[in-house]
């Protein structure tokens, strides 16, 4: 049975992936980090240890700041896969904290590679690293695709092109199958609620039912190519089946602004959105009860911003015969459908 290690498995993806790796019968480690409250609702409904299929789920203790607690669960477990998906992944919160995303987002890569390749394990485990759109940045032409110049805007970006060509570098300098995917954003019932699109289906469904009188937003007209979590991890796990390591865009083609997914969020939830006013004094009414439903808070303006991102998956396409399964209508209607009926059950 192959040990596939997953760091960050308490986040939106590692709860997909985790999923992913017990269905292909895997033994998986997921990696949690120390914490005061608990922090694995979105993995509550597995239980660790043998499943039904043969496989088997096992949490392992580590940081992503603490080497040796990597270099312990690398060598106990000698993992063939790692999916290093732990990071401070909040672009906006990147700016308050910078050196810690640096020492977890671009330092964490480093001390998994190098746990990996001090361990021994260099040409036998195949490793994955969570990159991201962000790294575009200041985007140099749309779409974008894996040869598109890197110009990141934060200290996640930058943090995370860190890790992007370190995780180059241990593949051409000590041949570890190490691959970066580099992935839009993709979101899901699972995504944190600090995101853009949770942050919207949530709060849409608790103003319907009386539980929040508005939301309070950031930058509308950014443009942002979203897919869905579960096609995402798709990806990240064919990686590692090829027969040689490589880069990857994964990505829909499609893009939004954060005010599209707004609009069509209280849409469907039977409001009748119209916008007044402009800049920070711009304010979203719905025309049936005659309420502000939703405000600009400059809060939630970043210093650097990133407008626009799209993806060209074409390479994913091709070699991983990888493709986005779910519509953007069918991302909105998976995350509603979640959280009306967690609104309803805050009642
Ligand atoms: P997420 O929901 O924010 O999950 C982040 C995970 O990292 C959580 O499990 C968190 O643990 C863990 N973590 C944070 N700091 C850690 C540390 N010091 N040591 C160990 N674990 C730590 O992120 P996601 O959306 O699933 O994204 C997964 C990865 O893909 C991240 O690296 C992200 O930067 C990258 N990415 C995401 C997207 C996207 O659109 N979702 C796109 C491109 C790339 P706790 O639960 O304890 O906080
Ligand atoms: O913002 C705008 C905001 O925080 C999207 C991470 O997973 O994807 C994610 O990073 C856009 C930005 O995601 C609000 O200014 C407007 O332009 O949902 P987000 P992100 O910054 O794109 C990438 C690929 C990652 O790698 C990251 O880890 O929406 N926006 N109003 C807002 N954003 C937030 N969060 N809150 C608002 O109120």
């Amino acid at each position: 049975m192959k040990t596939s290690l997953v760091t960050g498995a308490t986040g939106q993806d590692g709860s997909y992936l985790v999923r992913k790796l017990l269905s292909e019968g895997r033994r998986v480690c997921a990696m949690l980090r120390c914490s005061s409250t608990p922090h694995t609702a979105r993995l509550a409904d597995l239980t660790p240890g043998v499943q039904a299929n043969g496989s088997e789920l096992i949490y392992v203790l580590g940081d992503l700041g603490d080497s040796a607690s990597l270099l312990r669960i690398l060598e106990e477990y000698r993992p063939e896969e790692v999916y290093n998906l732990a990071a401070q992944s909040d672009v906006r919160r990147s700016f308050d904290v910078p050196e810690y995303t640096g020492e977890i987002d671009a330092l964490g890569a480093l001390r998994l590679l190098e746990g990996i390749r001090q361990t021994g394990l260099a040409s036998t485990t195949r490793y994955y690293q969570a990159s991201t759109s962000e790294l575009f940045g200041e985007v140099r032409e749309k779409p974008q695709r894996e040869t598109t110049p890197f110009a990141p805007r934060s200290p996640y970006a930058i943090a995370k092109l860190y890790a992007y060509w370190t995780t180059v570098n241990y593949r051409e300098a000590y041949g570890v199958f190490a691959c970066n995917g580099i992935l839009f954003n993709h979101e899901s019932p699972m995504r944190g609620e600090n995101f853009v699109t949770r942050k919207i289906t949530r709060g849409a469904t608790r103003i319907r039912l009386g539980l929040q009188d508005k939301l309070r937003m950031g930058n509308l007209d950014a443009r942002r190519d979203w897919g869905h979590a579960e096609d995402y991890v798709e990806g990240m796990y064919l990686m590692l089946q090829q027969s040689t390591p490589d880069d990857y865009i994964l990505a829909t083609g499609e893009e939004h602004s954060a005010r599209e997914f707004l609009e069509l969020v209280f849409s469907r939830l039977d409001f009748q959105l119209e916008w007044e006013g402009s800049g920070v004094n711009e304010r979203g009414i719905d025309r049936k009860s005659g309420k502000t439903v939703v405000e600009i808070d400059p809060t939630f303006f970043r210093p650097t911003e990133v407008n626009y991102l799209c993806g060209d998956a074409t390479k994913a396409r091709e070699k991983l015969q990888w493709r986005a399964r779910h519509s953007f209508d069918d991302l909105i209607d998976d995350m509603l459908r979640h959280d009306m009926a967690l609104a309803e059950s805050e009642r």
